[in-house]
C-alpha cells in the first residue's frame, strides 16, 4: 500500500500541486488528502472529467505546469474529445497527469457497470495514444518517469491506480444542516408517487436505497430504472422514457449529477411532456464516493430550473415539504422539485441484486401490459 500523505507529498515536491477532476471512490483517500492539504484554488472539483482536462490544459498554457487530472475510469469516456481534440500531439499537445481509479480491474470483483469499462480502460489509452504506469510502490520513480515524459514529449500521461491502493485519509465531515437524509427523502418521494408511475434513478447511493426501500416495501423493482452507471445522463433517459408513455415519470438526480451534464435538463424540460417529473436531491456533494463538494449549495437552483422552463419549482427540507412537492408535481408538470439533506448513508447499505438487463427487462414488460 502506498502511503497517502507521502505520495501527496512527493507530488508537491515535483511541483505537481494543480489539482483537477471528479472523485473516484478507489481515489477516495487521495481525493481527501489532496482537499485537506492544498489550497483551494489548486483543487478544482469539476463538472465533468472532460472539463477537468479542459482546466488543466488552460493551466498549462499560462503556467508552463503539468496539472495532474484525478477521474474514475468511468469518467474516460468524458475526456475522449478533449483529450483528443486539445491535449494531443496533433493538436495543442498538452501534457498532464492523469490519475485514474481501475474500477472493474479484471480479476476484481465488481458491480455490472464497472466490469466492461475495466475490461476496456487500458486498450482506450492504448487507442488515444496514451502512455500508462500501473501504480505500484515505487510511486517515487513512476512519478519521476511521468515528469520526465511529459517535459520531453508533451503529452498527457496515466497513472492507472489498482483498488486498495492507498492508505486511509479520513475525509472532511460535513455538520448537518437540513433535518433529513436522502434516504428518509427517497422513502418519502416512494410513499408519495402514484403507485402506477415510474422512477429514473442516478448511479451511486441513490439507486442502491432506492433498491433496498422497494425490498422493504416488498413492492418489486419493475418500475425503477436504476441508472447503474451513466452518471449525468438520468435525465435525458427519464425523458426518453417519458415520451413513450402517458404514465408519470419521476426522474431522481443527484446535485453532482445533474452538474455533470446540465445542459440535457434543459433539453429535456423543453421537449417534455405534463408527465416528466424531476427531483434533485441536493446534498452538496459526490456522497457515494467519499463526500467531495460540489456547487451544489452555491448555485441558486431553483432559479435555473426556472429559466430552463419548469413552471413549478418547489423546495423541501423536510419530510411534509418532499410529501407537499410531490401532490404539486402530480398535476402540474413537467415540474421540479428540489429537496435539500445532510450528507451520509447506511454503513449497511446493500447493492442491487437484480441484473441492470434483468431490471430493464421487468420494466419493458410492464410498459407492454400498460
Ligand atoms: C462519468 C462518471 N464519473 C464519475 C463517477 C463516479 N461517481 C459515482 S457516484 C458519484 C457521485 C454522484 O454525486 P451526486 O449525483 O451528487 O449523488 P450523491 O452521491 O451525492 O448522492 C461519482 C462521482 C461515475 N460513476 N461516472
Amino acid at each position: 500500500m502506498i502511503n497517502t500523505q507521502e505520495f501527496y507529498d512527493y507530488l508537491n515536491k515535483k511541483e505537481l500541486n494543480f489539482f483537477v477532476g471528479v472523485p473516484d471512490s478507489l481515489l477516495k483517500s487521495l481525493c481527501s488528502c489532496i482537499r485537506a492539504n492544498s489550497p483551494i484554488q489548486n483543487n478544482i472539483i469539476a463538472a465533468n472529467e472532460g472539463n477537468a482536462i479542459g482546466i488543466a490544459s488552460g493551466y498549462h498554457v499560462s503556467t508552463g505546469k503539468f496539472g495532474v487530472v484525478y477521474m474514475q475510469n468511468s469518467g474516460l469516456g468524458n475526456t475522449v474529445n478533449p483529450l483528443l481534440s486539445l491535449a494531443d500531439e496533433d493538436v495543442y499537445r498538452i501534457p498532464m497527469l492523469l490519475i485514474i481509479g481501475w474500477r472493474g480491474q479484471p480479476g476484481v470483483k465488481d458491480e455490472p457497470q464497472h466490469v466492461k469499462q475495466g475490461k476496456v480502460t487500458l486498450s482506450l489509452l492504448d487507442a488515444m495514444g496514451i502512455e500508462y504506469l500501473i501504480l505500484d510502490n515505487d510511486y517515487k520513480r513512476q512519478i519521476n518517469a511521468c515528469c520526465q515524459y511529459m517535459a520531453e514529449k508533451g503529452k498527457p500521461i496515466a497513472l492507472i491506480v489498482k483498488k486498495g491502493s492507498f492508505t486511509e485519509y479520513k475525509s472532511i465531515k460535513s455538520s448537518p444542516i437540513y433535518n433529513i437524509m436522502r434516504e428518509e427523502a427517497l422513502e418519502s418521494i416512494i410513499s408519495c408517487i402514484e403507485e402506477q408511475s415510474f422512477i429514473v434513478s442516478t448511479t451511486g447511493k441513490t439507486s442502491r436505497e432506492i433498491f433496498e426501500i422497494r425490498e422493504k416495501k416488498g413492492q418489486g423493482h419493475a418500475r425503477d430504472f436504476l441508472t447503474v452507471g451513466s452518471m449525468g445522463h438520468t435525465a435525458s433517459i427519464a425523458l426518453g422514457m417519458s415520451l413513450g408513455t402517458d404514465k408519470n415519470i419521476y426522474c431522481i438526480d443527484g446535485d453532482g449529477s445533474f452538474l455533470m451534464h446540465m445542459g440535457g435538463i434543459g433539453v429535456a424540460v423543453k421537449a417534455a411532456r405534463e408527465n416528466f417529473k424531476y427531483i434533485l436531491i441536493n446534498n452538496g456533494a459526490h456522497e457515494s464516493v467519499g463526500g467531495q463538494p460540489t456547487i451544489g449549495f452555491d448555485l441558486d437552483i431553483e432559479n435555473i430550473l426556472k429559466a430552463m422552463g419548469f413552471g413549478n419549482v418547489y423546495s423541501a427540507t423536510t419530510k411534509e415539504q418532499v410529501a407537499k412537492g410531490i401532490e404539486s408535481l402530480k398535476n402540474n408538470g413537467p415540474g421540479a422539485l428540489i429537496v435539500y439533506v445532510n450528507q451520509g448513508s447506511r454503513d449497511d447499505l446493500g447493492r442491487p441484486t437484480v441484473s441492470p438487463e434483468q431490471n430493464k427487462k421487468d420494466m419493458m414488460k410492464l410498459f407492454e401490459t400498460i
